[in-house]
């Protein structure tokens, strides 16, 4: 058995992903991305209602859709990563010519990893470092899972988000 920290990887853990997209069809490739995740990725996978939000951090570039995904993982938070890699690279991604936090045609990341914390940087800080900041992601994450709990201090997430600045997010289905 792989053990790491205490998780038994051969446990499937549930798994809260934030994808977005802003160019080259987005509200298409969040759906294929839904589609291979739910396929060949996770077990009992869901997806929370899309969103249009104002693009965060670079503020020069096309509005997002976003949603937050949710299933069952049987592996690693490192196999986890390797197989979203694979999904963004068939639907085009190219990371070695995107500006950083700028236009891309599908972005997946990891948001929870059942109540693990790993700092691990750049590649695996979970919880995601900005979901805490960013409307975008706790939006669909509280839509699917409104009692959610920060595992880092045991903090609802849903009391993050009267902390947040105003940052323009709606419904698009
Ligand atoms: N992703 C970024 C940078 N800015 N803004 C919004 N609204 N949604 C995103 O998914 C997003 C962003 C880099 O990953
Ligand atoms: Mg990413
Ligand atoms: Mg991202």
């Amino acid at each position: 058995m792989r053990v790491k920290n205490n998780v038994s990887w051969n446990c499937p853990q549930t798994v809260f992903l934030g994808l977005g997209a802003n160019i080259k069809n987005p509200a298409d490739n969040l759906s294929k991305a839904f589609e291979h995740l739910k396929n060949e990725v996770l077990e009992g996978a869901c997806l929370s209602s899309l969103y249009i939000t104002e693009p965060m951090d670079v503020k020069e570039q096309p509005e997002f859709i976003n949603a937050v995904c949710r299933g069952q993982f049987r592996g690693s938070p490192q196999e986890l990563l390797a197989a979203i890699h694979l999904i963004e690279d068939s639907l085009g991604r190219d990371r070695s010519r995107e500006q950083r936090r700028g236009p891309r045609p599908i972005d997946i990341d990891i948001l929870l990893f059942g109540s693990l914390v790993l700092n691990n940087p750049p590649l695996l800080v979970i919880p995601h470092e900005r979901l805490r900041d960013r409307k975008f992601a706790l939006v669909p994450l509280l839509e699917i899972a409104p009692d959610l709990i920060d595992p880092v201090n045991g903090a609802p997430y849903a009391s993050y988000i009267a902390e947040i600045e105003d940052q323009l997010i709606s419904r698009l289905n």
